[in-house]
């Protein structure tokens, strides 16, 4: 595999680990606020993200190229509010789908066409990341700071399966 998709590859699995853990931070937090519904759908969102970091690290061993794990970064530890974690979280989806397309686009450029097919799967993961996160942000705007709204919208976000 080309040296600099490698790197870029390599970098996304520290990225995706970062995910989990930057959601896993919003998790623990939400459950001390007494937002259980919250933290339910941010630990299951955590737990993709380490779905996604070993799909890079499966697709990387399988083309034989070693994995260079490298630091993972502390998240912030508190978040004030859901508005303000999930805004966050909406920021994050977005610079991870940047992300995602400068992988193609590099894959392109090296004509690796298994890995920017393996790549297409993450295309459209973003799509649903943004949008998942970003429909969040839209409710908590709208639920302002109306605590029953919010106790609603903490239900409503237990339900979330997978
Ligand atoms: Fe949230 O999709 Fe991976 O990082």
């Amino acid at each position: 595999m080309d040296a600099r998709l490698q790197q870029a590859m390599n970098e996304q699995v520290r990225e995706e680990f970062f995910s989990a853990y930057l959601y896993l931070a919003m998790a623990t937090d939400m459950a001390l606020r007494g937002l259980s519904g919250f933290a339910a759908w941010l630990r299951i969102q955590a737990r993709e993200e380490v779905e996604h970091a070993m799909k890079f690290v499966n697709f990387l061993t399988d083309r034989g190229v070693p994995v260079a794990f490298q630091e993972i970064p502390a998240p912030r530890p508190d978040w004030d509010s859901p508005l303000t974690a999930f805004r966050k979280a909406h920021e994050h989806e977005r610079y991870i789908s940047e992300r995602i397309h400068d992988l193609v686009r590099l894959a392109r450029e090296v004509g690796d066409l298994a890995a920017e097919n393996f790549l297409q799967w993450f295309v459209e993961e973003q799509v649903e990341e943004e949008a998942l996160t970003g429909e969040v942000v839209a409710r908590l705007e709208l639920a302002g700071d109306h605590g029953p709204a919010l106790l609603m919208l903490d239900r409503e976000m237990a339900s979330r399966k997978d």
